[in-house]
């Protein structure tokens, strides 16, 4: 309730676009005193909304925080599940870990989101590097699919973070089976995580983290070449949150489609995406590393590798590593 009082007010005062709206006018409007509404604009100011305030005009919003508050990312989202409730964090160890902790008792679409993470991680305990300017959140997502499906989720998220890179004018390519990259640089990092009961899966952690405004020397030197950001990319620094809206929009209509359509359908628009295919690759897997052409992706996002004595290999998860540049 608390969160919806202080939307109102910052809408309010948005609304007003830089007019001033006096106390008496916004206690009337939420039904509560002129001290209340005064609490809330200390609240909002603690927040970093500057607000400027004049006994006799009253209050007038200067400029917002470049945060990702919840209130700020709600306001114009275009979505209908995903975003509804979040879950906002200065600074956590993963938002993937948190978000599996609450998974159970949320409904789907939630999102669990943080300007830093200490202890961001990417796949089989690798680290990922989450420092201030990025977008580090989770969404969970109850899809009802069998276990071995969950997979899919991955692609599913990763062209939906190709796909408005792209409307960016930016040449976003997906590496299999979770990089989206720039002129092969990494720019972002997909890990789902999921739990199941026998076959179907409770819910499905899609852990995404995507590096916006950072700055290429907070990321550390050993993988600082093979990596980028959007601000780096575009020579600007990007408006995180309505970047954040159209994503979430994006995911939520590609989700659609995954549980309405053929997952062919997201197939080929991944595919069309993806730069992997056809390239010469080596995949690490916890066991083996193996050697080939990538030739292929089954329907559950496995690559088909063609080796060097005609047979072909289906790999599920592995770290892929592209053999020679075309
Ligand atoms: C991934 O793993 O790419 C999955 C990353 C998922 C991150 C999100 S953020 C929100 C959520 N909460 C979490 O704790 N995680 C998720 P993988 O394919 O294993 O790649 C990891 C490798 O990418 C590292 O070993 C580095 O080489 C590189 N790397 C680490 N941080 C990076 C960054 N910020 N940008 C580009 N490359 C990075």
């Amino acid at each position: 309730m608390m969160g919806d009082k202080r939307s109102r007010i910052i809408k309010a005062l948005k609304d007003a676009q830089k007019s001033p709206v006096s106390g008496e006018e916004l206690g009337l409007k939420l039904g509560i005193s002129r001290t209340m509404v005064w609490k809330y604009i200390k609240s909002l100011q603690a927040d970093g909304y500057e607000i400027e305030s004049s006994p006799k005009r009253g209050y007038v919003l200067k400029s917002v925080p470049q945060l990702l508050y919840p209130e700020e990312i709600q306001m114009g989202l275009k979505t209908t599940l995903l975003g509804k409730e979040i879950h906002y964090f200065e600074e956590v160890t993963s938002t993937n870990s948190i978000a599996k902790e609450i998974a159970a008792s949320e409904e789907e679409g939630t999102l669990v989101i943080a300007e830093v993470q200490k202890g961001g991680r990417g796949r089989l305990g690798r680290e990922w590097i989450s420092p201030h300017g990025g977008i580090w959140m989770s969404v969970i997502l109850k899809p009802g699919i069998p276990l071995r499906h969950a997979s899919r989720l991955t692609l599913v998220a990763g062209l939906a973070v190709a796909n408005v890179i792209r409307n960016m004018d930016l040449d976003a390519r997906i590496k299999w089976p979770n990089d989206v990259r720039i002129n092969g640089k990494k720019v972002c990092g997909i890990l789902t995580e999921a739990k199941a009961e026998v076959d179907k899966v409770d819910y499905v952690v899609l852990g995404i983290g995507i590096n916006v405004n950072m700055d290429l020397k907070d990321i550390p030197e050993s993988f600082r070449a093979g990596s980028t950001t959007l601000k780096a990319e575009l020579g600007r620094h990007i408006k995180r949150v309505s970047f954040l809206q159209d994503f979430l929009f994006e995911l939520e209509q590609q989700y659609i489609l995954f549980k309405t359509q053929p997952f062919s359908h997201i197939l080929n628009d991944w595919l069309a995406l993806s730069d992997t295919i056809g390239r010469e690759v080596k995949v690490t897997t916890p066991s083996r590393i193996i050697e080939g052409k990538a030739v292929g992706v089954t329907p559950d996002g496995a690559l088909v590798i063609k080796k060097a004595d005609d047979t072909k290999e289906e790999i599920i998860a592995g770290r892929c590593i592209y053999a020679r540049s075309r």
